[in-house]
């Protein structure tokens, strides 16, 4: 795998496949406004847009030919993908002719569990959706139907259902993905790293990745600055219990055990600390509490470290002083995907704190200080104010979540407390495979009055819904614009390249049709998606007719770095950087940070770790044809000895049987070295069950369907998902 342009297939074949492929696929006459038309080519349009298959958003433009879907490329005008996709971005053309696509809205035609469905109109299943959020509302309150929303194609759906009076909306990439990073950071700094992370990889001299497998994760600003970095020699230190993409570009590569992560963060401040490598000026500039963090990590020596991490204690000094070396120019990558062992925020802080003792914050090479541009809301009338509060509001078993968590509306929906869940609107999230313990959300939904899913394609939590609503993928319809927090702050527009080849519909249509068969069409007083975009943008003083041509308007940039005239500005209680937290000894929790051994697990089992593939994202991509072309199932990573010694080769195929006795599917067997002797490796994403998937169901094995514990961080809810082992049985 190259990291280089992030593409590990040519171009050149990809649009192969595309051409093929949409050959077979729907004819798609367009009657749509024709935009950044080239006059010069006849029968080629160009569409300006932003890709959806991941949440980075990057700025791309379509190519339709004779009215056909051609393929995508990056915008160059938009600081994000700087002209380029990644793989998955490519392979977007896919999402299109994906052969198992939803095509019309389905009703439940047999019991929940059963996939028996009746296809009827767009009306008939909102009315039916309507009267049933009717009677939640009646016998409930508003506040029991619940929503469960991932990425910026929920933006309408949530209006309607604030208008409604729905108040608890949660999203996978809280507690199951960056809340940790974000809530320490926030707690150390005062703001959160973001999305796309204010990292500045561009200008690091040195760069640790701990987990984060940019490569393999494919976020595409991120892995082009990478790629960069590794072309100039900047000095890279990884530390991933397995031999990354990005391990195989490092400097100093550190084998660590998993789960160990804090013991290695808490060592290297120690040499820091007491070799005296911090910044000085500006930690006494900053800084708060330093004096009591420095004394708390004394006892934790690299030799200390050494038997927790497995990584000796000259090569913690060694590339502790690498580090400060190239202060402040050297970022400590906070990751993103973070609920790891249910100690991830107390972990992320330790990372914060590297890097405050590094005096990166706000610094070049570091961490820069994002803007965006300012685009005034939609002036709707005010939402109903709520009579009960949202579940997280109401207990303080997770006193710094800031977002409401996922698995807490599970819980509620499973006992009734503190009050009765009875419905849930799922968008863009396939929640069978991205909350852990599958059996605790199958309990749940079987107590729902209501479950209505919003997908494009019959994913596993829409084989659970009692209304399936078909969305048309994004590039066949209009979405909230992007004013992004970024370095470069800029506009980005999505709007439709091709229509919808069946009876999809965009969310904007359906959200607005649902308020309306409600009773709360006053909340919609825009008739067109148009009229709400121009709306917002000429109040902002933009153009409108501009976005549409070029997809992306930027915006001046302010200065980015403290260096530079940025405000050094940090919203803590002491409105410095905390080294030492008020805030977390107040409610109770460790405030400088402190390691906790993790579970070793059963003896003879292996830690089942997961993580991405180029070309993939999460579990939705595996029936686009361009993409499971290059990847159609994934495998299992397993230290080269250890399968000497089960007596089993690559290409075997194995199951996996978990420490509750779930056994998976079977899954290919990679042997290597390049993963720690004491964990196992996967894919997530794969091993679909959903049969109406028809050109995923059965391939690979699913990490979700094995995580059957999580481990809860007592801060702010996320759910630690690395804590669940595996045993390895041989054969089919
Ligand atoms: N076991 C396990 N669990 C995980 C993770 C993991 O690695 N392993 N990762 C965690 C992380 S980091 C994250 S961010 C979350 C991600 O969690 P999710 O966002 O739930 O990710 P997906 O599983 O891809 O589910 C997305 C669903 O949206 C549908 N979809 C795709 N495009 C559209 C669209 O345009 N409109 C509509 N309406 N639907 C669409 C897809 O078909 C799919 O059913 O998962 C978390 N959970
Ligand atoms: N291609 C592609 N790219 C993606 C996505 C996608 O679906 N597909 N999803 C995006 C999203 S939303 C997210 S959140 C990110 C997730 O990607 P990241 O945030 O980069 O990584 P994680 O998923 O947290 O972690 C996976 C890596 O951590 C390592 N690891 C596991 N346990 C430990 C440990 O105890 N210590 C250390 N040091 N390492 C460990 C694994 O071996 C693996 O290399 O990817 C993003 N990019
Ligand atoms: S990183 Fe790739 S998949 Fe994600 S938005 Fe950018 S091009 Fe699309
Ligand atoms: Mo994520």
């Amino acid at each position: 795998m190259r990291t280089d342009s992030g593409n590990p297939v040519s171009r050149r074949s990809f649009l192969k496949i595309s051409a093929a492929t949409i050959a077979a696929g729907a004819a798609a006459g367009s009657a749509l406004h024709a935009v950044y038309e080239t006059p010069r080519e006849k029968g080629i349009r160009r569409v300006p847009t932003y890709c959806d298959l991941c949440f980075w958003k990057c700025g791309a433009i379509a190519t339709v030919r004779d009215g056909r879907l051609w393929k995508i490329e990056g915008n160059p005008l938009d600081p994000l993908s700087r002209g380029r996709l990644c793989p998955r971005g490519t392979g977007g053309v896919g999402a299109h002719f994906d052969p198992d696509r939803l095509r019309t809205p389905l009703l439940r035609a047999s019991e929940r569990g059963r996939e028996v469905w009746r296809p009827v109109s767009w009306e008939e299943a909102l009315d039916f959706l309507a009267s049933k959020m009717r009677a939640i509302q009646t016998n409930y309150g508003p506040e029991s139907m619940a929503a469960f929303v991932h990425g910026i194609g929920g933006t309408f759906l949530k209006h309607t259902l604030k208008a409604y009076g729905a108040v608890n909306i949660a999203a996978p990439s809280f507690a199951q993905c960056r809340g940790p990073r974000d809530t320490a950071f926030r707690l150390t700094f005062g703001d959160d790293v973001g999305s796309p992370e204010r990292t500045d990889i561009e200008n690091a001299q040195c760069l640790v990745l701990i987990g984060s497998h940019l490569g393999e994760n494919m976020h595409n600003t991120q892995v082009q600055e990478f790629a960069n970095a590794v072309g100039r020699g900047a000095s890279i230190i990884v530390a991933d219990p397995r031999f990354s993409v990005a391990a195989s570009k490092a400097k100093f590569y550190l084998p660590v055990k998993p789960g160990t992560d804090l013991a290695l963060l808490l060592a290297w401040m120690n040499v820091i600390v007491s070799e005296k490598l911090y910044d000085k000026e500006y930690v006494g500039k900053y800084g708060f509490g330093f004096e009591q963090f420095a004394a708390s990590v004394v006892p934790y020596t690299p030799e200390w470290a050494y038997p927790e991490t497995g990584i000796e204690p000259e090569t913690i000094r060694a590339t502790a002083r690498e580090m400060a070396r190239y202060r402040p120019a050297t970022l400590v990558h906070p990751g993103r995907h973070s609920n790891w062992y249910g100690d991830d925020t107390q972990r992320e802080r330790a990372i914060a704190l590297l890097n405050a003792l590094l005096g990166s914050w706000g610094r070049k090479g570091g961490f820069y200080i994002p803007s965006s541009m300012d685009v005034p809301g939609y002036p709707y009338p005010a939402v109903p104010k709520p009579s009960r509060p949202a579940l997280r509001a109401m207990s303080n078993k997770f006193p710094f979540a800031n977002e409401d968590i996922s698995t807490s509306v599970r819980e509620a929906t499973i006992t009734g407390q503190p009050y009765p869940i009875k419905g849930w609107m799922v968008y863009a999230t396939n929640l069978i495979n991205s909350l852990p313990n599958q059996d605790e959300t199958i309990r749940a939904i079987r107590q729902l009055d209501l479950l209505v899913v919003v997908d494009v394609i019959p994913s596993e939590i829409a084989g659970w819904a009692d209304v399936v609503l078909p969305e048309s993928v994004y590039l066949e319809r209009h979405d909230e614009m992007n004013p992004e927090l970024f370095k470069q702050p800029f506009i980005a527009l999505r709007q439709p390249v091709v229509p919808a080849p069946d009876n999809q519909k965009p969310n904007w249509w359906i959200a607005r049709r649902l308020a309306e068969k409600l009773g709360l069409g006053a909340y919609y007083p825009w008739k067109t998606i148009d009229e709400y975009l121009e709306h917002r943008l000429t109040a902002g003083g933009y153009s409108y007719e501009q976005l549409k041509k070029q997809g992306i308007i930027r915006g001046k940039q302010p200065p980015i770095y403290f260096d530079d005239g940025a405000p050094a500005q940090f919203d803590t209680p002491s409105k410095k950087i905390e080294f030492y937290s008020t805030q977390l000894a107040q409610a109770g929790f460790d405030p400088v940070p402190k390691y906790t051994r993790p579970d070793p697990g059963p003896p003879g089992y292996y830690r089942l770790l997961f993580g991405r593939a180029p070309v993939h994202s999460f579990s939705r991509t595996q029936t686009n044809p361009l993409l499971s072309d290059v990847m159609s199932e994934n495998s299992l990573w397993l230290n080269a000895r250890e399968a000497q010694k089960l007596d089993l080769k690559s290409g075997d195929y194995v199951r996996l049987r978990n420490q509750d006795g779930k056994l998976s599917n079977p899954i290919k067997l990679k042997a290597t070295e390049r993963i720690r002797p004491d964990c196992v490796f996967m894919v997530h994403g794969f091993g679909h069950t959903s049969k109406a998937l028809r050109s995923a169901y059965g391939k690979g094995a699913s990490d979700a369907g094995l995580i059957t514990r999580y481990k809860n961080d007592p801060l702010m809810g996320g759910t630690g998902m690395n804590v669940n082992f595996v045993t390895i049985e041989k054969g089919a």
